[in-house]
């Protein structure tokens, strides 16, 4: 059986039961005028990922591998926008106002796409979510059972929430989860660190973490 040389041990790769799953890489996290910017973060390091996480695309696509994308977004009448999650805080712009790429986090406006280096092909699932977690309130589980998915790796922003709240849904519902280390961003590189080295700890205790290089040559 193929491993990829990972953290905290090797990780057992079952490949036809691998996935990539490409949380939030939206404008609106990574370009000015989005929703990251109106919390007051610098997105200018959202950007800075891009070749790694294309080219950790693009190896899955080669391998003839599945590949999903996430979007964080809700609909344009709110309904599925707590009123928690939108009036937390004091953002320049809240989630449904009109900022400069459009409504904020609203699914169809120009700030909430993928960034286009990264665009979905024909064929590919892209999982629209509420949430910070992929799974909650989404198809998400019934897409990985069908496809027979047990396995996945992580790429995509920010590490610390709807990464790592993703990888610990999946944990928890029994898929073996690697998160991609030069795949993924925070806004706070302290963060990057520390959610990196709790996901690692205590013999995986949600998942592996590996170099993009060493996922890419198991792969291949
Ligand atoms: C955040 C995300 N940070 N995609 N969303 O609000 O991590």
């Amino acid at each position: 059986m193929a491993e990829i040389k990972a953290e905290p041990f090797a990780f057992p790769v079952k490949h036809g039961q691998l996935a990539l799953i490409v949380i939030d890489m939206q404008r609106d996290f990574a370009e000015p005028g989005g929703f990251g910017a109106s919390l007051g973060n610098d997105v200018s390091r959202i950007g800075k990922i891009v070749p790694d996480v294309k080219r950790l695309i693009q190896g899955f696509r080669n391998a003839g591998l599945t590949v999903i994308h996430t979007m964080e977004c809700h609909r344009p009448d709110l309904s599925d926008l707590p009123p928690a999650k939108r009036d937390r805080g004091n953002p320049r712009l809240r989630i449904g106002d009109e900022g400069p790429m459009g409504r904020i986090l609203i699914a169809g406006e120009p700030g909430t796409a993928i960034l286009p280096e990264l665009a979905p092909i024909d064929g590919e699932v892209v999982v629209e979510k509420p949430g910070k977690g992929a799974f909650y309130a989404t198809g998400l589980g019934e897409v990985l059972q069908r496809k027979g998915i047990k396995q996945l790796v992580f790429a995509g922003v920010t590490t610390e929430v709807c990464v790592q709240t993703t990888m610990r849904e999946a944990n928890d519902r029994g898929y073996e989860c690697l998160l991609a280390e030069e795949a993924t961003e925070s806004y706070f590189p302290e963060f990057k660190a520390a959610a990196i080295a709790m996901i690692r700890a205590q013999g995986a205790i949600v998942g592996w973490t590996a170099h993009v290089d060493d996922i890419l040559e198991s792969i291949a």
